[in-house]
């Protein structure tokens, strides 16, 4: 059979590539051009007379319907913006406001000043308005307690400064490059926001950093060149092995001090963790978590420098971890599980029983509810609530106190009769009052849980020690009362504060002010200034003998915050400097007995030793996450640092924004 060929012929202009397809710009125009030409002269001249038309009724339009094109427009950028809610609630602060004024933006105004400026744009920083702290300073002197003049810039600094900050995200006297493929798209939208009211309340001059916060930021830093020399991206540091632990393996001592770098202001710290958080941190991993650490310091550690921050990867980040975490909650009773394989998405009790902790279940509310609140899935608050209800509803508590255990079979309390606010309980107390404050005092049935429980205290656990007639809060086992109290029982002062200064009564405060003594006592009364784990209270005067008694398996010291947090709290609400001072001697002993010369802090065997502390070679992530952001919070004068009114700290000292009602 006859084969027909045609042979065509390109030219390498016209064959480019292995497709031969040609579109180049140049071939499109010449086209274009030869059609053109191919046209009548009528053709033409109709043609141009329309593209005239167009042009002429083109900018009539836009010079009148330029304005309210515009304001439309900002006002489908406003509803973008807004963060998704859950029905009826909504943020008592917003968390992006406008910026505080630069040093210079009122020159503008000045003719003399600025002749040539244009009334300049407000500058919008992200980041809630008490953590924005006017622009970045390099040269700031710092303010002691004895000095009382005036912080100076460096004019030319700042102008630089001004210059180059058109795409970074400022803080707390600090400049970060924001990833931009991270940040959310409303968040961009937020530059464009216009000032409002309460631009006035943060333009207020920054209260200068005094000399304890500043001993803060070194006790920080030195803990974190320990951390970053010798346990980067792992859980723990152990400073004297220069090596590390693990727990979860999710590098928890650098997501539970990513806040604390924010509010510290630490700028190059957090950059660099930041990194690791977006190139190392990995939640797809066979391994086992206990729901509540993990809830406290890595969700509430991400959902708060999230806030803080309002950078996308976080909240990202939060959102992983909190969907691994839920199948927790797939248990008879609905009482969470204690331990959840996040890889497997599996979960289980602890091998020898099916109880979980009561404190663990009942203390992972703010962190779930806030995640809905965020993401506008209601799965997470649905869960917690649901755990909260039940507990409400629950027989075997005494006069409000709960006993420690819950199994999840059964979701009733088991081992009855022991009462205590220490270990397996603490928190659960802590959290009825956090969770009623966050979602704006409406949820009735946690304050009177609350109230409820504080008088249980009163009445089944407070007692007065000798000498010194200290009050404190011991245990009850099967109607028998122990003089013994945990450090961890040290937050309730702070609690108890927060409740009065939300409405409460007044005597919830003198009862505060009272425990707080007690709880500086386990400190001051100790050989080395720091307080044991545990402590017994003498109940009668005995030569010789001081309130508090130390048995030799209790008298290690981990570092832990709840001392320091009680006395932030009793700072903001009294102001009376005592608190301010003894935070400064823990600080010190901390710095005496627990400081490891490489890097680090160490947790410490024998607090009544000071020749030998006996360190354990250790360094808790709340030391990071809590105690020193504590410690400058409690060494501020700022109350606008953290605003205890809009904001909550979750147990890991970790703030979420308080809500109220729509
Ligand atoms: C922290 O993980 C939390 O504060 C928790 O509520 C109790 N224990 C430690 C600190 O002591």
């Amino acid at each position: 059979p006859r084969r027909d060929f045609i042979s065509v012929t390109l030219s390498p202009e016209e064959a480019v590539g292995a497709g031969g397809y040609n579109n180049s710009k140049a071939w499109r125009r010449r086209s274009c051009w030869r059609k053109w030409k191919q046209l009548s002269r009528l053709q033409r001249s109709v043609i141009l007379f329309l593209f005239a038309f167009l042009a002429v009724c083109g900018v009539i339009s836009y010079t009148s319907m330029g304005e309210p094109w515009k304001s439309l427009t900002n006002k489908s950028l406003d509803d973008q913006r807004t963060e998704p809610e859950i029905p009826g609630l909504k943020l008592a602060n917003p968390a992006v406001l406008p910026a505080p004024q630069k040093a210079d933006a009122n020159l503008g105004d000045n003719p003399e000043l600025s002749p040539q400026k244009p009334p300049k744009q407000p500058h919008v920083r992200r980041g809630p308005s008490n953590l924005q702290i006017k622009p970045p300073r390099r040269d700031v002197r710092l303010k002691t307690r004895h000095d009382t003049s005036r912080v100076v810039e460096e004019p030319v600094q700042a102008d630089k400064e001004e210059k180059t900050e058109k795409s970074i995200i400022s803080w707390r006297g600090a400049v970060i490059e924001p990833d931009q493929s991270t940040e959310l798209p409303s968040s961009k939208i937020k530059e464009l926001e216009k000032p409002s009211s309460v631009e006035a309340e943060y333009q207020k001059e920054p209260v200068p950093i005094n000399e304890r916060q500043m001993a803060v930021i070194e006790a920080f830093r030195h803990a974190w060149k320990g951390y970053k020399d010798f346990a980067w991206g792992h859980d723990e540091l152990k400073p004297l092995s220069k090596s590390y632990s693990e727990w979860f393996g999710l590098g928890l001592t650098l997501i539970d001090a990513l806040d604390t770098m924010w509010i510290l202001g630490l700028k190059e710290e957090f950059e660099e963790a930041r990194k690791w958080v977006a190139n190392d941190l990995v939640f797809d991993k066979n391994v086992d978590v206990n729901l509540f650490e993990s809830t406290i310091r890595i969700l509430g550690g991400l959902l708060s420098t999230y806030h803080l921050s309002r950078d996308n990867l976080f909240l990202e980040k939060a959102k992983d971890i909190g969907n691994r975490l839920m199948p927790a909650f797939k248990t008879p009773s609905k009482i969470p599980y204690s331990d959840v394989n996040i890889g497997r998405g599996t979960a289980h009790p602890p091998r020898w029983t099916s109880d979980s902790t009561v404190a663990e279940v009942t203390s992972i509310q703010l962190e779930f509810r806030e995640l809905s609140r965020l993401t506008g899935d209601e799965k997470f608050q649905k869960a917690v609530d649901e755990v909260m209800k039940h507990v409400h509803t629950l027989s075997g508590k005494n006069d409000g106190l709960v006993p420690m255990f819950i199994n999840t079979n059964s979701g009733q309390f088991t081992h009855l009769g022991v009462y205590t606010l220490g270990a397996r309980a603490d928190s659960y107390y802590e959290y009825l009052l956090k969770q009623w404050i966050q979602g704006g005092k409406k949820e009735n049935e946690l304050l009177e849980d609350y109230m409820r429980a504080i008088e249980g205290v009163k009445k089944h656990l407070l007692q007065r020690s000798q000498p010194k007639k200290l009050t404190f809060v011991g245990e009850l086992a099967h109607g028998h009362f122990s003089a013994k109290m945990d450090h961890l029982v040290c937050f309730l002062p702070g609690t108890l504060a927060l409740g009065a200064h939300n409405g409460l009564t007044a005597d919830h405060m003198k009862l505060a002010e009272a425990l707080i003594e007690t709880c500086y006592q386990m400190y001051a009364q100790v050989e080395t200034g720091l307080s044991p784990e545990i402590v017994h209270f003498n109940l009668h005067a005995q030569k010789g003998h001081k309130d508090v008694e130390i048995k030799p398996a209790d008298r290690h010291n981990l570092l832990r915050p709840e001392t320091v947090e009680s006395l932030f709290y009793m700072y903001r609400f009294t102001g009376d400097k005592k608190y301010q001072d003894w935070g400064w001697e823990i600080l010190q002993n901390f710095n005496k007995y627990t400081r490891v010369p490489t890097g680090g802090y160490t947790s410490i065997n024998n607090v009544q030793n000071p020749s030998n502390p006996e360190p354990r070679d250790k360094m808790e992530s709340f030391f990071l996450g809590e105690t020193l952001k504590y410690m400058f919070l409690l060494f501020s004068d700022d109350i606008d640092l953290v605003n205890l009114d809009k904001y909550v700290f979750n147990t890991e000292a970790h703030p979420l924004p308080i809500w109220v009602p729509a």
